[in-house]
């Protein structure tokens, strides 16, 4: 059977770029995007789109017998810091989306699942350096409860159920296609877009927190590595650790600095610190690279001149 994939959340920051992909590998009618609302010019003009909110279980339902999709991505979600302003709205949508998912798999109308989880599930009870794959977990935020919670329900429906739902732990993503929308980690994307049109930024973190981070390409690239690898290698039906380079506010001003020498960073951090503080600084993705070869590409000085090279 051709793979028929349908996107939930195709307009978001990792929905734009992984819809894109998936055309480029599978071919534009293949892959259905959906969202709320309408995306960029690219995506809407080079395959089916379907206006399709991620709560309403009969019109994901319906989407996917139209189409006959196999594999579902559910890239809708209320990030951590927007999510801490609407902690309810945070938890039903990021709940009742997956809920709907996952029962639809069950009931055998797709066969195979993409469900993201983040670096959000750990929490300040959490070892901070090189964080384990199987360690403590005491999220402290409505979205790190949800993506914990979620990982649980994956882990549970693929043990009960036999529902085939693999999932990675994204770290903060940087991009210069898409902008991030309601994150933490979201001053490594503003950033550059600042350092290039003002040349000085004014981060809401400060200058020594250390986070994990991932350059698009190879977050879009896991996402479908994982998805395209044998069954039998997807050990961890949670939800895998995922690792490309760690770095702190200074250390990438430091590094635009390199490119962009008049560049100026300012630190006045807000409500954001704490949940930056709860998290770990690295990750240790060791389960993925030896269970579906994972293998990141882009590290802080690679990322930094790509970034700047396509926004200059
Ligand atoms: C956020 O900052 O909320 C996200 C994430 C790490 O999941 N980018």
């Amino acid at each position: 059977m051709p793979t028929k994939v349908l996107v939930i959340g195709a307009c978001g920051q990792i929905g734009t770029e992984l819809t894109m992909r998936l055309r480029e590998i599978y071919g534009g009618e293949q892959v259905v995007a959906s969202d709320i609302r309408e995306g960029n010019e690219e995506l809407m003009s080079s395959g089916p789109f379907e206006t399709l909110d991620a709560m309403n279980k009969s019109q994901i339902e319906d989407i996917c017998l139209h189409y006959e999709i196999n594999e579902v991505y559910l890239m809708a979600a209320m990030l951590s810091a927007t999510g801490e302003k609407f902690p309810k709205k945070a938890w039903s949508l990021n709940m009742d989306s997956l809920m709907h998912v996952l029962d639809i798999a069950k009931e055998g109308k797709v066969d195979k699942v993409f469900w993201p989880s983040s670096i959000a599930v750990f929490g300040p009870t959490t070892p901070r350096e090189n964080t384990g794959q199987h360690t403590v977990m005491e999220p402290t935020t409505v979205y790190g409860i949800s993506k914990q919670t979620g990982e649980r329900w994956c882990e549970y429906y693929s043990n009960k159920y036999g529902v085939d739902v693999r999932s990675i732990r994204y770290p903060g993503l940087i991009s210069w296609k898409t902008l991030p929308g309601g994150g933490t980690t979201d001053y490594a994307v503003d950033i550059f877009h600042k350092a290039v049109a003002e040349g000085s930024y004014d981060c809401f973190l400060k200058e020594d927190t250390a986070l994990p981070m991932m350059y698009m390409e190879d977050a879009v690239r896991a996402t479908i590595e994982i998805m395209r690898a044998p069954l039998k290698e997807i050990k961890e039906r949670s939800s895998y650790n995922l690792s490309g380079m760690s770095f702190t506010p200074a250390a990438i001003a430091e590094e635009i600095k390199k490119h962009i020498p008049e560049f100026t960073i300012e630190y006045n951090p807000d409500f954001r610190q704490e949940i930056a503080d709860s998290w770990p600084s690295s990750i240790d993705d060791s389960a993925a690279r030896e269970d579906w070869n994972w293998k990141h590409e882009y590290d802080l000085d690679n990322m930094v001149t790509e970034m700047l090279s396509h926004l200059k």
